[in-house]
Order: C-alpha cells, then sequence, then structure tokens
C-alpha cells in the first residue's frame, strides 16, 4: 500500500516524519496479505539474508543467520525511560527520557539510507475487541515485517479499525545499517554494534523505540515491548494483568474445563505446558497462549485471560516429537526459523530434536558442522536461543476458543521457574495476596533467552522482571489491588508455585516433566473442584504424597522428596529475600509483603 492510502492524518505526518530523519529510499505501508509476505521471503531469499528449506521436508518454510552478537533480548540496553528515575524501579535501566531521545534521534538520522521503510499497522488481541490494543511498527527490515505478519494481526483491518483519528502505541524500529549508494547487505544480517543497540519504552507517552537490533523481543514490538513492558503501565492505570503467561484448557475425563494461566520466565517451559500431551488417561490439554496473557474482570466477577498473539516464537533446541509434538506440528510448514542447524537435504536440526543429525550441516554460523557424540564441548549445530516462528492456526491443539475477544474464564494461575533444590513440585498459596507474595519471589536459573545476565539463579517476580515497565513496588501493589477490586473473593482463581526442574544430588531430574506435568495439573483441577487430597504446611498448601499419581521411574521415596518442605532451604531462601531482595524495593514494596515474609519464617521456625 501507498501512504497516500492511509486517512489516518496522525498517523500518516508521523509515518512522514519519521522519514523525514531516518531518509529510507521507499516508504511502504504492509496490508498483511499473503501475497506481502510471500513477495518479501522471495526478496529475502534472493538477497541471500535467508534460506528456503526443502518444500518436501518444511513446505513454505526458511531459515535465517543472525548475526552473532544479536541471537536474543539484551537486558542490559533495554530501558525504561520514565521522567523520574523511581518510575521505572529498581528492576528497568534508566536514563531520563529527553536525553535518550536525543541520542537516539542521532542514531537515526539517515539510519533507513537505502532500505525501505516498511510501516505495520498491527493489533494485540483480536481486532475489535474492546481489550485490543493497536500499535503500529515502522521498520527498515523485511525480517521483522515477516515475523510480526505470524505474530500479530497486521494489515488493513486494523487501518479501518483506527479510522481517521483512533489510538495507536507508535513504534520505532531500524536495524541501524544504513546502506551506501549501491551497498548491499550480500546476505548479511544488519544490525548495531552493542553498544548502539536500544531497547526503548516511554511509558508517560507510551512510545516504543528500538534500535540497532533484528532478534526477536527487541525488534518484534508488538511482543514484548507493547504487549507487556508498556501494557504493564497501560493496565495499572485501567485495573487489569498484563503478564508473561500461557493460557491452557484443562479438559478432564467427565468432559469439565478449567483454564489455567501459568508464568515461567523465558525458555522455562511455557510453550511445553501450553501443548502438553498429558500422559494421564482421557485428560485434554488445549492450548490458547504459550507466551502473554492479559487478564481482567469479566461482567460475571471472573478473571477472564486473552490471548493476544497469532503466532509462537519458540525456542527450537530442545522440541522433539517426543517433548512437543504439538510445537514440531507447529512449524512444520510456513514457519520462519532463526539460528537453528541446516541439513544437506533442506531441513533443519538443532540440539534435543530427538534424533541424530543425518549428516553433516550447516550450523547457526553457516559453517560445516559434523555430529561428534563423544565430544561433550562441541559447539552446538543451533544457537541455544534459536527460534521457530509459526503461526498459532497450524497448532494441533489450538482451542476453538484462543481468539474469543473476551477470553476465557481463570481458574488457576501458576508461577513457576527453574531451582535444582529448595522449592516442592507445586504448593498452593493460601488466597490471592499469599499467591502474589509467592509470584513476588519466584527465583529462576538463567536461560539464553537473555544475552546479557550473569548465570546462576536471579528472582524473577512473576517471570516479569524484563518485563515490568514501571517500578516493580507498585507493580507487586497493583497484583494486591486487582485482588481486592473482587466482588466475590471465591471467584478468583487459584495461585499455584510449581518447579519442574528439581535436581537429584548427581544433577539428574528428580521429575520427568513435560506431559508428566498433567499429573500436577490434575491436582490442581481436583484443588479447584474442592475434593484435591491437602497438607497444610509452613509454606503453603501442599498435595499429600499420594495425591499425585506417581510418573514412571519416579520411586515413593522420590515423590516424598519432590512433595516435602526443606525448611533448612526455605529458611535460607527467606533470609536471601530479607537481605538481598525485597530491600531495593524501598517504599514501593507493598507492607503485606513484608508481613507474609515474616509469617513465613515464623511458621518455618517453629516447624523446626
Ligand atoms: P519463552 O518463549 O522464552 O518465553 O520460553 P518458554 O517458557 O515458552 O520456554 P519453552 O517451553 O520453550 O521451554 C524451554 C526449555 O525448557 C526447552 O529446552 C524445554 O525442553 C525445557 N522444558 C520445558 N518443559 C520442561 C519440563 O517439564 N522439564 C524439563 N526438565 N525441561 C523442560
Ligand atoms: C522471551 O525471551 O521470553 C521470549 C522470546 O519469549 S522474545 O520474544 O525474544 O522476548
Ligand atoms: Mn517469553
Amino acid at each position: 500500500m501507498n501512504i497516500n492510502e492511509i486517512k489516518h492524518a496522525g498517523l500518516k505526518k508521523w509515518v512522514e516524519d519519521f522519514a523525514a530523519l531516518t531518509t529510507p529510499d521507499k516508504i511502504y505501508v504492509c496490508d498483511g496479505s499473503k501475497a506481502e509476505y510471500d513477495g518479501l521471503i522471495d526478496m529475502m531469499v534472493e538477497s541471500g539474508l535467508a534460506t528456503r528449506l526443502n518444500p518436501e521436508k518444511k513446505p513454505g518454510s526458511v531459515l535465517f543467520r543472525s548475526d552473532p552478537s544479536d541471537v536474543a533480548r539484551v537486558e542490559k540496553r533495554t530501558y525504561i525511560a520514565s521522567e523520574k528515575k523511581e518510575g521505572a524501579g529498581p528492576t528497568n535501566n534508566w536514563i531520563e527520557p529527553h536525553e535518550l531521545k536525543k541520542t537516539m534521534t542521532e542514531l537515526y538520522r539517515g539510519s533507513m539510507k537505502g532500505r525501505t521503510m516498511y510501516v505495520i499497522p498491527f493489533c494485540m488481541g483480536p481486532v475489535g475487541s474492546e481489550f485490543a490494543k493497536v500499535g503500529v511498527e515502522i521498520t527498515d527490515s523485511e525480517y521483522v515485517v515477516c515475523n510480526m505478519i505470524i505474530m500479530t494481526r497486521v494489515g488493513k483491518q486494523v487501518l479501518e479499525g483506527l479510522g481517521k483519528d483512533g489510538y495507536f502505541v507508535p513504534c520505532y524500529h531500524s536495524v541501524g545499517k544504513p546502506l551506501a549508494e549501491g551497498e548491499s547487505d550480500h546476505g548479511i544480517w544488519p544490525c548495531a554494534d552493542m553498544e548502539h543497540k536500544y531497547i526503548a519504552h516511554f511509558p508517560e507517552t507510551r512510545e516504543i523505540w528500538s534500535y540497532g537490533s533484528g532478534y526477536g523481543g527487541n525488534a518484534l514490538l508488538g511482543k514484548k515491548c507493547l504487549a507487556l513492558r508498556i501494557a504493564t503501565v497501560l493496565a495499572r492505570d485501567e485495573g487489569w494483568l498484563a503478564e508473561h503467561m500461557l493460557i491452557l484448557k484443562l479438559t478432564n475425563p467427565e468432559g469439565k474445563v478449567r483454564y489455567i494461566t501459568a508464568a515461567f520466565p523465558s525458555a522455562c517451559g511455557k510453550t511445553n505446558l501450553a501443548m502438553l500431551i498429558p500422559t494421564i488417561k482421557d485428560w485434554k490439554v488445549e492450548t490458547l497462549s504459550d507466551d502473554i496473557a492479559w487478564l481482567r474482570y469479566g461482567k460475571d466477577g471472573r478473571i477472564y485471560a486473552m490471548a493476544v498473539e497469532t503466532g509462537f516464537f519458540g525456542v527450537a533446541p530442545g522440541t522433539s516429537a517426543q517433548s512437543n509434538y504439538n510445537a514440531l506440528a507447529a512449524a512444520s510448514k510456513n514457519t520462519i526459523f532463526t539460528n537453528v542447524g541446516l541439513t544437506e537435504d533442506g531441513d533443519v536440526w538443532w540440539e534435543g530434536i530427538g534424533y541424530d543429525a543425518p549428516g553433516p550441516l550447516t550450523d547457526w554460523h553457516g559453517n560445516k558442522w559434523v555430529q561428534d557424540k563423544g565430544n561433550k564441548e562441541q559447539a552446538p549445530a543451533a544457537h541455544p536461543n534459536s527460534r521457530f516462528t509459526a503461526p498459532a492456526v497450524q497448532c494441533p491443539t489450538l482451542a476453538k476458543e484462543w481468539d474469543d475477544p473476551k477470553g476465557v474464564p481463570v481458574s488457576a494461575i501458576l508461577f513457576g521457574g527453574r531451582r535444582p533444590s529448595t522449592i516442592p513440585l507445586v504448593h498452593m498459596a493460601r488466597n490471592w495476596t499469599h499467591g502474589t507474595f509467592l509470584g513476588s519471589i519466584v527465583g529462576s536459573e538463567v536461560t539464553a533467552a537473555t544475552l546479557d545476565v550473569a548465570s546462576g539463579i536471579r528472582r524473577d517476580p512473576m517471570a516479569m522482571k524484563p518485563f515490568i515497565g514501571y517500578n516493580a513496588g507498585d507493580y507487586f501493589q497493583h497484583w494486591l489491588d486487582v485482588g481486592k477490586a473482587a466482588k466475590d473473593q471465591s471467584l478468583l482463581p487459584k495461585i499455584f508455585y510449581v518447579n519442574w526442574f528439581r535436581k537429584t544430588a548427581d544433577g539428574k531430574w528428580l521429575w520427568p516433566g513435560y506431559g508428566d506435568n498433567s499429573r500436577v495439573l490434575k491436582w490442581i483441577f481436583e484443588c479447584c473442584e474442592g475434593t484435591a487430597k491437602t497438607v497444610d504446611t509452613p509454606i503453603g498448601i501442599m498435595p499429600t504424597v499420594d495425591a499425585i499419581d506417581r510418573p514412571e521411574g519416579v520411586t515413593e521415596a522420590d515423590m516424598k522428596e519432590l512433595l516435602s518442605v526443606d525448611v533448612d532451604g526455605w529458611l535460607k531462601e527467606c533470609d536471601d529475600i530479607r537481605k538481598n531482595y525485597y530491600p531495593q524495593f524501598g517504599d514501593h514494596l507493598p507492607k503485606e509483603l513484608s508481613e507474609l515474609l515474616d509469617t513465613l519464617e515464623a511458621k518455618l521456625k517453629a516447624a523446626k
């Protein structure tokens, strides 16, 4: 589409002003059509940036290899530029907004030279839903356009919905690699140096400015930037919750349905849980979202969760027919792969795909790679954060109500992370406030989904540490306020803390995870029904040792370990929270949370 087809004068002027600054060769407005998507993919295949996969193996699919410096979100270069530093709080980087805009304006000056400027009108949530939010991303990356077409609702219907003066969140993006006269990328992923990358959010003016990275959440601005960081700010002001959560539909053998959301940090199992195939007979899991959910009260006083994306940007390594059949099926065609290995016959391969490399590969650097199973130190063929971008409608377990504009009523909310010790397989909060406390103290081992965070365990409250667009202490208060706003506390979802990642002393998984997590979902379902076998403990409500059916290979002793309270471990946990974690929130930490920490510690001491 031509820019003159934009009927929204404010939008048109905003595009023209940014074009005057960035000086692209042309401006193109995206309509989100298949022809447009195909044309852009062809263009990238021709320029050498993308490799078309074998149509007999992966029809309609392509592979990209990014620059080794541009393989994941960069938290050190991500900013919440609120007017005051306190507004960003202790979990975010902050630069004074005028100063940051000045710096970034100079970076944007001429940054699209030699490239096309694409204008992407997109909608998070079903178009026309009163809860959906519209954004417009301007980018100079065809890769970004194609990913956005899969991940969000892009095109004419969004522009029409905006009318002549509708509200949209303005999102700037440039890869930060202008081309000189006659220069081309020569098939090399364009991006800027690390010190020039910025993923900036201006919460008061609700703007997103991204520069220098073309990868994932840094560049697909509907996802983490709009649907989480800016949306948390909107949600705070409007009384709802924007969360890093999957949404699943659980049906029991009698056909009763419960909807469950779960917040786990990046690369900690959301996609896997959302698409799980139960190992218990006649239970069914269906998928509504694998990464983001927006939650709000419905007219009936219950909390409803709405899926806002239309695709999955999923972690490839570890995805096999055994671990996640449905993700593989979703990514079996019409998929964009980034940084995975390429086989000689034009298929993809990655570590943990479930079979050995079928011969020499081209690794994610573009080099020849021959699997050496004897060598534990061998560099992987696929980057640990390599991903597939697949349309949601291709997922065999997609629930029919996935795009319902009012969302689905939530029975249970799960928090969790990767904890090799201390945290049991599952425990339930006593109420919403206690659940908020549990969410606030979640910790997890750092994964490859972030490029620049030291390894080890870090606190990742509500799996939102990198995604809260304002002061995290105020975010905790907002969670408490949402609970208090319930017209009937008994209608609130029950809150659980789960941990699939316990390890034995010799480093083996204590719990098989994946499909066997359905056994824990069953207990959670029973808690919602009021039929679960439970025991009250110092940390919350837990299953009795016989309440969860034991999977094959898990002994009774293992089960006891998974379901017992490690009093000393938890006391250490309390100490760490008190000394090293809660103090950073200062006055912003709700008193109710520090009081719950006192209560927990006292109960643990009494149990010793
Ligand atoms: P983002 O897309 O980064 O937000 O991540 P995600 O939470 O969707 O993570 P995903 O489901 O892709 O899981 C990432 C990794 O965790 C993969 O390597 C999985 O194999 C592994 N994983 C998922 N579920 C389990 C489980 O139940 N047990 C174990 N041991 N590993 C798991
Ligand atoms: C995550 O890191 O939580 C992701 C991938 O889901 S990205 O979209 O790159 O943030
Ligand atoms: Mn995520």
